[in-house]
């Protein structure tokens, strides 16, 4: 699962992210503008609970709305977080989200699950199953007719 965070949204780049996952080749199986909780932000971010910049985290992603995508393909995961970059931006490759629009870890723009588990994990606390779509990236029916 992929978030395009505040930073992303309010400095207008949703498009230019999601575009690098369309052009890879990625399928997208949800995509939505939303708000996140502060239940739903301390759930996705656990794994840092404790941590000096957790209630720095929660903020970022709780200050405006976020968008949210599902998207699948061959080693979606590692390919994904290729493509967003190391987590601090100072250290990722330009090419890379992080690396061509980022300045600093607290505003790194994009979220990338690092597992099978951690996507499945967010998922189900960002998406319900109504807006998740399967099927429906079946191109040859919009080809031809
Ligand atoms: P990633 O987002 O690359 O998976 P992570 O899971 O280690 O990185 O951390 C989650 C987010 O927390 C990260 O995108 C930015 C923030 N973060 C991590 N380490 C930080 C630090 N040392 N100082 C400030 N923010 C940090
Ligand atoms: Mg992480």
């Amino acid at each position: 699962m992929i978030l395009a965070k505040a930073d992303a949204v309010v400095r207008g780049l949703v498009g230019e992210i999601l575009a690098r996952f369309e052009r890879r080749g990625y399928t997208i199986l949800g995509l939505k503008l939303m708000h996140v909780t502060q239940d739903q932000a301390k759930r996705h971010y656990a794994e840092h609970d404790g941590k000096p910049f957790f209630p720095g985290l929660v903020d970022y992603i709780t200050a405006t709305p976020i968008v949210a995508m599902v998207i699948e393909g061959e080693d979606a995961i590692e390919g994904c977080r290729a493509t967003i970059g190391a987590t601090n931006p100072i250290k990722a490759t330009p090419g890379t989200i992080r690396g061509d629009y980022g300045q600093t870890i607290g505003r790194n723009l994009a979220h990338g699950s690092d597992s099978p588990e951690s996507a499945q994990r967010e998922v189900a606390i960002f998406f319900n199953d109504q807006e998740l779509f399967p099927r429906a990236h079946v191109l040859g029916d919009w080809i031809s007719a």
